[in-house]
């Protein structure tokens, strides 16, 4: 697990897993013990959290920590706050393209959403916080878990060609009327679920919803509109050896590439289906790769470099997809890529511990790191184009890019528990900058989302 790929992308997750995999450890563990733990942790924290994290009445009436800093009610008079705090430009700094009166009403087939740029705003306020909503992961719930600042909720993504609509939880669960709704896939996956409920549960009544999580199926349920907002658990989409008993080691997992009906028989009959992957094939090692069953034994496998294996993998969707759904009762999505943050140099901060410590974005137009793989964007695109059933992207790749400052960080659980101060204090062995904190960019995922619905 710590060869050092010579592709500069999955260098960045070699070095994460050598980071992890050789601190010297307290105990007298062996060695591929501690690895297993530390990379159950590092790389995905796919950990199952059966417990819905419902909320007591005491932690509700709790203030949250950050609410002093949201009393700046003027946007100009904070984007000067910002401009001295960072060189970066902030709301009205620069002209848009367009005045905002000019700007056309959101059509998804006209307008280029991944062309634009974060504002800050501090009036704009989440839709619902990690005390309010009772669905959200302790991995997520920044908040919860300590995380002092708070300007990472109040970035609003504005298209430069369009007004991207606000997200209306009462029209959302509108259009999902007598509709199943859901989002297939991984641990990001399962928070833009877990952000999409978060926007919308807080205008159900109490006796009017309900949630069961699953192992590999989650169902919120909202009664009064007779839909349902589901999660299921596929970090691959085809089938692995790692799906539900997960190999925290990346070397033991192997995957059919081309088998996805264990999983695909619990997508019949749904009306909005959206799906993702990629961090999972991003180890940086080459994918072992299976054609046919386990039963015929588990050494028959091929080792394929990733974007290979994935496009491979993606095929086997494509086809599941293109022979199974009835696009006129089905609509298909796909989320992009969602980048990590591992190597902060890519943003010209040479002491930085990735993005631990991160506040501001990184507002350069177009930035791009080493944090989302091209050929994977190329394998997507190809695929797709060549489908049948008509496939909308949620593109989040661009967008994510630019939040450096909107992932977990040290502020997240390992193995169920909260960080602990100590270990808070040890970035470079505990900062996650692969999932996001809840309320945050996420949220902004499925205002996209919403403008498609
Ligand atoms: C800031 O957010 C508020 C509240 O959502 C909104 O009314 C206002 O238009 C936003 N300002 C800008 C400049 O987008
Ligand atoms: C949200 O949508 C509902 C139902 O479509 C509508 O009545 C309401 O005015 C909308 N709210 C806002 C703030 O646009
Ligand atoms: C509820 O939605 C399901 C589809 O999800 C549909 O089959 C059923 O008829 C709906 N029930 C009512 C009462 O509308
Ligand atoms: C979808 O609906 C259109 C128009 O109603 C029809 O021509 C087409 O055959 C339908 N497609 C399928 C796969 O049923
Ligand atoms: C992280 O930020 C805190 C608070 O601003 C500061 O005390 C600490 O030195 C920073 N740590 C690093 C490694 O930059
Ligand atoms: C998503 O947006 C990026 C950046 O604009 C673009 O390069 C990429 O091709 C888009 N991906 C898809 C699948 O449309
Ligand atoms: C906190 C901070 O960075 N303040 C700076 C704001 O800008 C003035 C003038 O450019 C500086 O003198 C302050 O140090």
């Amino acid at each position: 697990m710590l060869a050092l790929s010579s592709t500069p992308f999955p260098s960045v997750y070699a070095n994460f897993f050598y980071i992890h995999a050789m601190k010297p450890s307290q105990g007298k563990l062996p060695l591929s013990i501690i690895a297993i733990v530390l990379c159950i942790f590092a790389f995905i924290g796919v950990l199952y959290n059966e417990d819905t994290g419902s909320l007591s009445s005491a932690s509700l009436a709790k203030l949250s920590p950050c609410s002093k800093q949201e009393a700046v009610d003027n946007s100009r008079e904070s984007a000067k706050v910002d401009k001295n705090r960072s060189k970066i430009p902030a709301v009205d700094e620069e002209l848009d393209d367009m005045d905002d009166d000019e700007k056309p009403e959101f059509d998804p087939t006209k307008c280029d959403v991944a062309k634009g740029k974060w504002v800050f705003n501090s009036s704009a306020k989440p839709l619902y916080s990690d005390r309010t909503c009772p669905y959200l992961d302790k991995q997520v719930s920044c908040v919860k878990n300590g995380r002092p600042d708070s300007d990472y909720r109040h970035w609003e993504w504005q298209p430069d060609n369009c007004i991207l609509p606000r997200f209306n939880s009462t029209a959302a669960l509108e259009k999902l009327r007598g509709k199943r709704l859901m989002f297939v896939g991984d641990s990001l996956q399962r928070s833009q679920w877990q952000s999409f409920v978060c926007l919308v549960e807080s205008v159900i009544p109490a006796d009017q919803k309900s949630m069961r999580r699953g192992r590999s199926l989650s169902i919120f349920k909202a009664k009064e509109y007779n839909a349902t907002i589901e999660f299921y658990w596929a970090p691959f989409l085809v089938e692995s050896n790692s799906d539900l008993h997960i190999k925290a080691d990346p070397k033991e997992r192997i995957l059919r590439v081309d088998s996805i009906y264990k999983h695909a028989k619990n997508w019949l009959d749904v009306d909005i289906l959206v799906f993702n992957t990629y961090v999972w094939w991003m180890s940086g090692l080459k994918i072992k790769s299976l054609w046919g069953s386990f039963a015929n034994g588990e050494d028959g496998y091929e080792e394929l470099d990733a974007p290979i294996a994935y496009r491979i993998a993606l095929k086997t969707w494509a086809n599941w997809v293109d022979s199974t759904i009835d696009p006129n009762k089905t609509r298909v999505l796909f989320t992009t890529m969602s980048p990590t943050h591992m190597r902060s140099l890519d943003w010209h901060n040479k002491k930085g511990i990735r993005c631990y410590n991160e506040t501001r974005p990184v507002l350069e137009r177009g930035y791009w790191g080493t944090g989302s793989d091209k050929r994977i964007m190329d394998a997507v695109n190809g695929v797709v184009e060549r489908m049948t059933v008509p496939v909308s992207f949620i593109n989040i790749t661009q967008i994510s890019e630019h939040r450096i400052d909107g992932h977990t960080s040290v502020y997240t659980e390992v193995q169920g528990k909260i960080l602990t101060d100590e270990q808070k204090a040890d970035p470079q062995r505990y900062a996650d900058c692969i999932h996001w904190c809840l309320p945050g960019v996420p949220d902004t995922w499925n205002q996209l989302f919403y403008a498609y619905l």
